[in-house]
């Protein structure tokens, strides 16, 4: 086996050889050594982290010494999520500052293959927003499915799920303050179906889940458009005071709040706060996006008020689609950008952060080809290069990859639509800048073999060779 430093650059398309040790995504800095580790304990500075990844590496947890150990320390530089893991003669060893850390060189544990070979990693993410979206609006999946996908993406180091919790065709919070947001509005979905519904329990409970994963759940209210379902389930937040159909189909931008109406402010509030409370992550993302029925004057002056209640009353940042870019919120607010209109130039240039969401590289709701599967083709056919080979630029704060559901169905549709193109997402996110897709490519074909083991049913790419 070689024995050399392998940084990014230095791989360029050199094909694998035996012995390389083959990662998503790729760390910062990998030096393998000869010889090989079979461990049978762990021991780790963190036990909550220790319990769970002694579990997922199949290891006897014991309380020090262990054939791997995980070590919390000062002073590293490597930031809240970085981590350096050393596997030699004695055992392996992870070092970070945070239990963050410690759980990401775990999960870099799991990619190892069996025994494990001896290597020095460094590794520390390049942007801190690294996210996952799933749209339960346009059809509903519940708290199983929504775990199985925080156990993928932390998998990949991904840190962020963003549920699209409402839209025109369902609510799917459960709020004691407007019950029937999900009794009326949650019971419909595209197509027909009976749709459904988080809890305010289960919702709970998935935002512990996901943080023992160090994955922070970002719930999305939209908010002005995109607001059918509650429209349908209350009938004073409507102008004629009449509630809307319930609406079953694909269209987007019909909808809005009715501004006017003495009942919609208090909805908003009541709603944000609630949502607030039960979600301890600092962001709240209230859509903004396509509200097309919306005046200019009136969405600027309805983003910019609610920019300040999340803000001042509920002590979250705002995160929003790039088109309140087109409000004068200054730099106090997270753009996602999806379309890079003159909405995402004018968040940029009022100092807003943002999330990089292209849709023709980003969203996992585009199909791969004309021949496969469900998903649609408005921002072009995406195949597996598309989704990776782009860059975020290094003043985004990070990457997100949308799974819209309007032709989204089943966890079948889901694993096909999703993977591998989020694997080459959450590289995006985590790896160095200088990434080329002739070298990944033959990574991801040795990775095809772990989304197997999960028993993840992936898009095999024709660009692959699996
Ligand atoms: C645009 S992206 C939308 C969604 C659709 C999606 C379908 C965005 C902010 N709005 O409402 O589901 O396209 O690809």
């Amino acid at each position: 086996m070689r024995a050399v430093l392998i940084g990014l650059a230095i791989v360029g398309c050199a094909p694998l050889e035996t012995g390389d040790v083959v990662l998503i995504p790729a760390p910062s800095e990998l030096a393998v050594d000869p010889g090989f580790l079979a461990p049978e304990t762990l021991s780790a500075d963190d036990d909550a982290v220790g319990a769970l990844v002694a579990e997922q590496l199949g290891l006897a947890l014991v309380a020090g010494g262990g054939d791997v150990e995980l070590r919390l320390a000062g002073g590293l530089g490597l930031g809240r999520e970085g981590y350096t893991l050393t596997i030699d003669a004695k055992g392996a060893t992870v070092v970070a500052e945070e239990p963050a850390g410690l759980f990401y060189g775990a999960q870099t544990l799991r990619q190892l293959p069996d025994p494990w070979p001896r290597v020095r990693i460094t590794d520390v993410p390049r942007f801190p927003w690294r996210g996952y979206m799933l749209d339960v609006a346009r059809h509903f999946f519940g708290p199983e499915e929504l775990r199985r996908a925080v156990d993928l993406a932390s998998f990949h180091k991904l840190n962020r799920l963003h549920l699209h919790l409402t839209d025109d065709q369902g609510w799917r919070i459960e709020l004691e303050s407007w019950p029937d947001l999900t009794a009326i509005g949650g019971a419909t979905e595209v197509g027909g179906g009976a749709g459904g519904f988080l809890t305010r329990a289960e919702y709970e409970a998935l935002v512990d889940y996901a943080a023992a994963r160090f994955v922070t759940i970002v719930p999305e209210i939209d908010l002005p458009g995109h607001v059918n379902a509650a429209l349908a389930s209350y009938p004073e937040l409507n102008e004629d005071g009449v509630a809307a159909e319930p609406y079953t189909g694909t269209s987007v931008g019909f909808s809005a709040l009715c501004l006017s109406c003495e009942a919609t402010w208090p909805f908003v509030t009541d709603v944000l706060a609630e949502v607030a409370a039960m979600t301890p992550g600092g962001w709240l993302h209230v859509g903004g996006d396509e509200a097309y029925e919306t005046p200019p004057e009136d969405y600027a002056a309805f983003m910019l008020q609610l920019r300040d209640f999340v803000r001042d009353d509920l002590g979250k940042t705002v995160i929003a689609w790039e088109e309140a870019g087109a409000a004068p919120l200054g730099g106090d607010f997270v753009a996602q950008v999806w379309r890079d209109e003159a909405g995402a130039d004018a968040a940029r240039a009022q100092g807003a952060a943002l999330i990089q969401s292209p849709a023709e590289h980003a969203y996992l709701d585009m199909k791969y080809d004309l021949e496969t599967g469900p998903g649609t083709v408005w921002a072009g056919l995406t195949d597996v290069r598309d989704a990776y080979d782009w860059d975020p630029g290094d003043d985004a704060l990070g990457v997100e990859a949308p799974l819209w559901t309007e032709f989204v169905e089943t966890r079948a549709d889901i694993d096909l639509l999703t993977w591998p193109r989020l694997a080459g997402i959450a590289e995006i996110g985590w790896s160095p800048a200088g990434r080329e897709w002739d070298e990944y490519r033959q990574r991801l074909a040795v990775h095809g073999q772990r989304l197997d083991a999960l028993d993840v049913g992936y898009y095999r790419s024709p660009l692959v060779d699996w």
